[in-house]
């Protein structure tokens, strides 16, 4: 079977939907029939210093996210990244291995620390998609389910796979595959539909968070920017705020996109908001009190946490191991 390695940050109390429709539904349904392996990266989450007693507390609400949303213990691991060392061991051989040209070109760490300016941005930010291939290497991974915005981090973890493979020997490490469908790899902020939709965003307004209280999200899918024309079809280029409308109804009604223009033609942008808003909702009600029930017993969710990172742990000591030795670090007796 082949090996799954994803993980997301906990970086709000509450997904967005660009992350469930991007990344979570394809966790859940990879499950059945790979060996897979997901994780709350905390350490990431630190890369933009969180108050530490909030960072604690996203940290258990992404898990519970993850299994609300169907991420199965019996069938998965899951576990906090901070719970197994060998993640943050293997980022610093590689960062050793990672130029810092080839760093500084990744367009996440140009966005946000433009955003955030020199003083504010930390070294770890900059080394971020470095421990992001440590996380993935260290499982020997095939395939990376992730949306659009990580292709370009996944580039880097198969160089620098591949860089090991050449020095150290071929079977150093797995060179992993990017995993992403491409009808949901970019969810677009409802105000601002070129951009993706993220959980930091600088305005709410746009965005659908996964907790949200559903008389605010059915506002916000209601004044969606669209567009001046009156006619409802799939075209991303010239009506990218209908386009990702359609997109969203489509990936959560299990329908195909040219089944709903055939049957909101003559209709209008108020129709289309309004079903939009209902699918939705269909979708998050039942999914909050899920997470509500995971979120009501933390000791549960800690043993589940605990549990997934002693499985996960068996596999990523052996690798550290394998890669100390292979990187010529004399090993302790
Ligand atoms: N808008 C999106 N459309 C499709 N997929 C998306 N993902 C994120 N936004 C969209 C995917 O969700 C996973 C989350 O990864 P992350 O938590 O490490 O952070 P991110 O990619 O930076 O996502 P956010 O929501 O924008 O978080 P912040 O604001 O904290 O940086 C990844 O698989 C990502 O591709």
């Amino acid at each position: 079977r082949s090996r799954i390695f994803s993980g997301m940050q906990p970086t709000s109390d509450s997904l967005q939907l660009g992350n469930y429709l991007g990344a979570l539904t394809q966790w859940v349904a990879l499950q059945d029939d790979h060996d897979a392996i997901y994780c709350v990266v905390d350490l990431h989450a630190l890369t933009v210093n969180p108050d530490p007693a909030v960072l604690r507390d996203r940290t258990r609400r992404t898990a519970a996210q993850f299994l609300a949303a169907g991420v199965d213990p019996a069938r998965s691991i899951l576990f906090v990244q901070s719970h197994v060392p060998e993640h943050a061991e293997l980022a610093w051989l590689l960062s050793c291995q990672t130029g810092f040209g080839e760093a500084g070109r990744m367009t996440q760490f140009k966005d946000k620390s433009s955003k955030q300016g020199t003083e504010g941005t930390t070294v770890g930010l900059f080394t971020y998609p470095v421990l992001m291939a440590a996380d993935i290497l260290l499982y020997d991974t095939n395939l990376v389910p992730v949306g659009e915005d990580q292709r370009q981090h996944l580039e880097l973890s198969r160089d620098l796979a591949q860089r090991l493979n050449h020095r150290f020997g071929k079977d150093t490490v797995v060179v992993p595959e990017p995993h992403i469908v491409k009808a949901t790899a970019k969810i677009y902020d409802l105000q601002d539909p070129t951009s993706k939709m993220s959980k930091s965003a600088e305005s709410p307004n746009g965005l659908i968070e996964l907790l949200d209280d559903p008389k605010v999200i059915a506002k916000r899918i209601k004044s969606a920017v669209t567009d001046t024309e009156r006619e409802i079809r799939f075209d991303p280029a010239a009506k990218p705020g209908i386009s990702n409308l359609l997109t969203i109804y489509s990936a959560l009604a299990g329908r195909p996109v040219d089944a709903l223009v055939a049957e909101y033609e003559g209709k209008g942008y108020g129709d289309l908001k309004k079903d939009v808003a209902e699918v939705v909702l269909a979708f998050l009600t039942p999914f909050q009190e899920r997470v509500h029930g995971y979120l009501a017993d933390p000791a549960s969710l800690d043993a589940v946490l605990a549990d997934g990172a002693d499985r996960a742990q068996e596999i990523a000591a052996p690798t550290l191991e394998r890669l100390y030795d292979r990187f010529g670090l004399l090993r302790r007796r």
